[in-house]
């Protein structure tokens, strides 16, 4: 095993501080589940004790079903204890490292229908006020054009609740990525529910009818880049693979706001996960793998460090 191809290279990234993400292809429309390996896993909530569902908080419902507050089921989040509201997903599409989202809503319906914002938000440094937002736009004028956007926060507002946000999609730190037109294609995805793509939640129908899994990625290149830009944490920032952050998720009518569903009350403080890495490392159904190869790399590392490491690194003898 020491010696196995897959520990050498990951020896080498971690001596040459390169982010390695899991060597799988992300297909953002395949099961939770396949062949046994994970590729979409269950974002835990803040505690880590359990998967981070949908909470409520609209005229005192607790249970984070049919809560949104506009009147669209299609953009209810749901989940249970069983069945996770939101996942993160890593690998390669078309040979290029992606990070990928996928959330649960209550209703499915046609592409044509939806007419929400689905966001991902995220707390890098863990001060409980969100950072950046990443998303998919399916507003009326683009309801067949799904568009990844990251969206900044313009430090305006508080950014600690859905309330506070104040999401500048307007200054967008990457350019929109315009990546299908039809909702389905190698970075999004939209399909029902069912036993054979929710492994895990064994197809749940959550408040009885068929529920809609919602899916989209983008590169990793230029999710960092949007980090490390000067209108979100700053280029001092050191971000890397194994940097951890919190992460939570919300649907809206607008782009610049949260207001129809959010992972606890909209007045609240955001209902962020337990902390995630863009290796995967603490989430706990990585694969053995992938777990082995990283707890093993640094011994590795350092059992050869003089044979991996950049010539321009080496000591002078
Ligand atoms: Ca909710
Ligand atoms: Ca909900
Ligand atoms: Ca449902
Ligand atoms: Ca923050």
């Amino acid at each position: 095993m020491r010696n196995s191809p897959y520990l050498k290279l990951a020896g080498l990234l971690t001596v040459l501080g390169i982010p390695h993400l899991q060597a799988v292809v992300l297909d953002v429309g395949s099961a939770d589940v396949v062949n046994g390996v994970t590729v979409w896993r269950g974002v835990q909530n803040a505690a880590g004790t359990a998967y981070l569902i949908d909470q409520g908080g609209r005229n005192g419902d607790t249970t984070g079903i049919l809560d949104q507050q506009t009147g669209q089921n299609v953009s209810d989040m749901v989940g249970t204890a069983t069945a996770p509201t939101l996942y993160i997903g890593y690998g390669t599409i078309g040979g290029v490292d992606h990070i990928g989202f996928r959330m649960r809503l209550n209703e499915f319906s046609t592409v044509g229908a939806i007419k929400q914002v689905s966001y991902v938000g995220f707390d890098f440094d863990n001060n409980g006020a969100a950072d950046m937002f990443v998303g998919v736009n399916l507003k009326p004028q683009q309801s067949t054009n799904w568009v990844v956007v990251i969206a900044d926060t313009d430090n305006s507002g508080a950014n600690t609740s859905p309330s506070t946000t104040t999401i500048a999609y307007g200054q967008q730190v990457n350019p929109l990525y315009t990546l299908s037109t039809n909702g389905n294609d190698s970075y999004t995805n939209y399909q029902q529910v069912t036993a054979a793509n929710d492994i895990v939640g064994g197809g749940t129908m959550i408040s009885g009818n068929a529920d809609a899994f919602l899916t989209f990625a983008l590169p990793y290149s230029a999710f960092v880049a949007a980090i490390q830009s000067a209108t979100v944490m700053g280029p001092s920032f050191n971000f890397n693979a194994d940097t951890t952050y919190r992460i939570t998720a919300g649907t809206s009518q607008q782009e610049n706001n949260i207001n129809q569903d959010a992972m606890a009350g909209m007045s609240v403080a955001f209902n962020f996960s337990a902390p995630v890495s863009s290796s995967g490392n603490p989430i706990p159904e990585s694969s053995t793998v992938l777990l082995t190869g990283v707890m093993l790399a640094p011994a590795f590392a350092l059992l050869s460090r003089r044979r991996w490491m950049r010539p321009s690194a080496r000591p002078q003898a």
